[in-house]
Order: C-alpha cells, then structure tokens, then sequence
C-alpha cells in the first residue's frame, strides 16, 4: 500500500499515536507522545527487516545517518529512557500537588473521547478548557474549582478519553487520568447518550477504570448530549438506564 500510494500507512494505533501527536502542546503531551511513537516503532522496524524511509513522514521520527537495525534500537531504547526521565520528574510535580489536594473533595470526569467530559468542565467550572469535535482534544488532566465556589470547595478534573482496542499503557496521558480518576471522591461517568454504541463506551471506560481499582469509587452516570436524541428515544433512554 505505502510504495503504491506512497504515503504512509498506518494500523489503528498508529492513527491515534498520530492523532495523539498532533494535539499535542504541552511539554508532558509532546514526551509522552514521543514515547509512545517510539515504544510503536522499535518492534515493527524488527518485523519489516529495517527502517527504510516511510514516504509520507507518520510515525516514526526517524533520525539521521542510522544504518544498522541494532543501532537504531539501541538508540530507540536510550533514548526511550532519556524521555521517560524527563516525563518521570514532570508526573513528580503532579503527584506533589495531587497529594496536597489530598484532603478536598474532588469530582472526575471520566469517559469515552468526545463524550462532553471538557464541555461539562466548561459548565461546572467555568474555565476556559479546550472543546472540539475532535477525538483527544484534551491530552492533559486539568482541575478547577466548582464555580460558584462551594464551602467546603470541590475539585472537577478534567481528563483523557478512552477509546477502544487501544493499549492504554503505550500514552502515559492515561496513566494520569487513571491516577486521577483514583485519588477522587467522585466518578462522573460522561456518555454521549446520541451514540448508538454509548453503551459499550461505557464499558470501555469502566472496564479501564476497574484495572485500577477505580470502580470502588462513588459514581454518576452523566447522560450528555440529549439534546441529540428524539422526544421517544429520550424516554426510552430513561427507562432503560
Ligand atoms: N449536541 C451536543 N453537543 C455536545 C454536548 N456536549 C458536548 N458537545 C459537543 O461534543 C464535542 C466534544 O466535546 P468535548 O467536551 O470536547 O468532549 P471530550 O469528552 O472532552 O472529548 P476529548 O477531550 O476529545 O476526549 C464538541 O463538539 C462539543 O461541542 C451536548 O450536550 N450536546
Ligand atoms: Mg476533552
């Protein structure tokens, strides 16, 4: 397909570590991406024999004047471990402040991608986070107070969509989502309720979440976007849920 197209091609990994990479603009975001490009990349250049020019750029990050296969592994591997440190001391930072949240009340907004969970942050926080009809607009947790502020106040984070048939370890953007979705005292299970197929992106979302023990936590289904469906399929909705 590359060689009679001549751009890349692209396994559904690849396109959402592509989607992935091009959202991408915080520090975290880019590291993470590049890790996981790489963690991507290292095996298939063993099952294609070598790292000959992919055509249309992709995944790959190719650097130059690699020759042999062992080399460019071995470089992958170092430098898989530069970026991990880098990543490491960023999620140090985050875990500090995470656990000086430890004693508030704090609410999760977790779900499939482009589900609502960053319009619903918008609503309840009235902060200015990223909305799009895109899937993985949002890359990086973000927390707000609830607006108007409450006493005592509460905490809403936003976080990364999960999506199916997706290795979640391969982008550490999950790992801390499900970190988050862990330390809080409150689980808002965002759906987009006018997807014929919410149901198991619902069980996506919880079945990821249940691999951390998150699903002991308190929870709320949110049944975003009605205003989609018809005045029957609304009401079916309701008694079926
Ligand atoms: N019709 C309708 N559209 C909505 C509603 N809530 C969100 N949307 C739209 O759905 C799209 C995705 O919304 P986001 O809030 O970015 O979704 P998200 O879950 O944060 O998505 P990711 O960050 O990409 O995982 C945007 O185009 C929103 O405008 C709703 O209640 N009704
Ligand atoms: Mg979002």
């Amino acid at each position: 397909m590359e060689s009679a197209t001549g751009v890349a091609v692209l396994d559904r990994t690849g396109v959402i570590i592509e989607i992935f990479s091009r959202h991408a603009r915080t520090r975290a975001a880019k590291l993470q991406v590049e890790i996981a490009k790489l963690t991507y990349v290292a095996p298939r250049l063993r099952e294609t024999g070598g790292n000959e020019d992919r055509g249309g750029g992709g995944v790959g990050g190719k650097g130059s004047g690699e020759t042999s296969l062992e080399l460019d592994k071995r470089r992958i591997r170092d430098r898989i471990k530069e970026l991990k440190q880098d990543l490491a001391s960023i999620s140090q930072e985050h875990n500090v402040r995470r656990s000086r949240r430890d004693q508030e009340i704090s609410v999760a907004l977790v779900g499939y991608t482009n589900a609502g969970k960053s319009s619903l942050m918008r609503a309840l926080t009235g902060s200015e986070v990223l909305v799009a009809d895109k899937l993985f607009a949002t890359l990086d947790t973000t927390v707000r107070l609830l607006y108007p502020e409450t006493v005592p106040k509460i905490l809403i984070s936003d976080t990364v969509g999960f999506i199916k048939k997706l290795p979640h370890d391969l982008v550490a953007s999950f790992k801390s989502t499900l970190d988050e979705a862990l330390n809080a005292s409150l689980l808002l299970y965002v759906v987009d309720s006018s997807d014929p197929t919410f149901r198991s992106q619902l069980e996506v979302t919880r079945s990821v979440l249940k691999e951390v023990g998150a699903h002991e936590i308190p929870s709320l289904l949110i049944l975003n976007k009605v205003d989609r469906l018809t005045a029957n399929s609304l009401i079916e909705l309701k008694m079926n849920s």
